[in-house]
């Protein structure tokens, strides 16, 4: 195979993705690219609309969901899809192979001070979502808008990373990522709540004490994608009063990331158990997660517990 192979042969060869699931995951890689683009040139404004949490839209979470909708339709190959812009389940056919979970634009309240944003996919095999696991997923990718456009993916055999070359093709950047059990760096999500939190002001103090360094931007994906880029580090989202379930949704957020962290050989959790084993019950859960090197998630669940 090529030195930096395109993604569609790399899905095949060494993602050993199926041909149809390949296909969706291409679909969505186009998305992508055209997302990459409203971005340069699109209003960041408010759109005037809320979506099904009560929060403000901007503009682009509009644009990205449609770009995002119009791939899935015309693959033809999506049973049903869930948004994070919609408040429903949407079906499309009952007999197409797949279904997909996603976060649009994912940080999008941040696009207007130009920090990377991005978008968050999980795949499952069939029609029905509401009762299947994380660890049922059949791939999950994310792509991240920031000085490059980055597309990582996992269908089960390692976790790659490609980069949005000049000529708008998806090429291999670096293959088989891997997280290691120690932490050097943080992301202390919902960081407020260790005014009411003794547990989680005992985790933040036991990172000072042990010298981490803080990397923490706001945007989800930019902050997994730190900890799988430098191979090591742990982002926290507990529960605090203001989310008493935590803020971060299982099904397009926390399930996704704890598919690619777990094939990268690191851990997520609820702060009892595994992501990838919590039930989706309904599609705006909330959950609190530990996410990151395997040993550091273990110590922060440990403090919090
Ligand atoms: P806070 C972005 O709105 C988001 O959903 C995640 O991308 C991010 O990790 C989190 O919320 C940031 O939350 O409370 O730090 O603004």
């Amino acid at each position: 195979m090529a030195l930096r192979p395109f993604l569609g042969d790399h899905l095949s060869q060494t993602g050993k993705a199926a041909d149809e699931l390949r296909d969706v995951i291409l679909c969505i890689a186009q998305a992508g690219i055209q997302i990459q683009a409203a971005l340069r040139k699109t209003d960041t404004g408010l759109s005037g609309t809320q979506n099904q949490f009560g929060e403000e839209q901007v503009k682009l979470d509009i644009v990205s969901d449609d770009i995002i909708q119009k791939h899935l339709k015309e693959s033809g190959l999506v049973a049903s899809f869930i948004s994070e812009e919609q408040k429903d389940v949407i079906e499309l056919s009952s007999t197409a192979p797949y279904s997909v979970v996603y976060d649009p634009l994912d940080g999008s309240s941040l696009v207007d001070v130009n920090f990377a944003v991005g978008s968050i996919f999980g795949i499952y095999r069939g029609a029905e979502l509401i009762g299947k696991k994380p660890k049922q997923q059949v791939a999950a990718l994310y792509v991240l808008y920031g000085p490059r456009t980055l597309l990582v993916y996992c269908t089960g055999n390692g976790v790659h990373e490609f980069i949005l070359n000049d000529t708008g093709e998806f090429i291999l950047l670096r293959k088989f990522l891997k997280v290691s059990d120690t932490a050097k760096n943080f992301a202390p999500g919902n960081l407020s709540s260790i005014m009411d939190d003794k547990p989680y002001h005992d985790v933040f103090h036991a990172w000072l004490k042990d010298k981490m360094t803080l990397r923490y931007s706001g945007c989800m994906v930019a902050d997994i994608h730190h900890i799988l880029s430098k191979g090591q580090g742990v982002f926290t989202y507990p529960a605090g009063s203001k989310y008493p379930d935590g803020k971060l949704r299982l099904v397009f957020e926390c399930g996704p990331f704890a598919y690619l962290m777990e094939h990268a050989g690191g851990a997520a959790s609820d702060g009892t158990g595994d992501i990838m084993d919590k039930k989706i019950t309904d599609i705006d859960q909330r959950t609190p997660i530990i996410i990151g090197s395997k040993k550091e998630v273990e110590r922060v669940c440990d403090l919090l517990s």
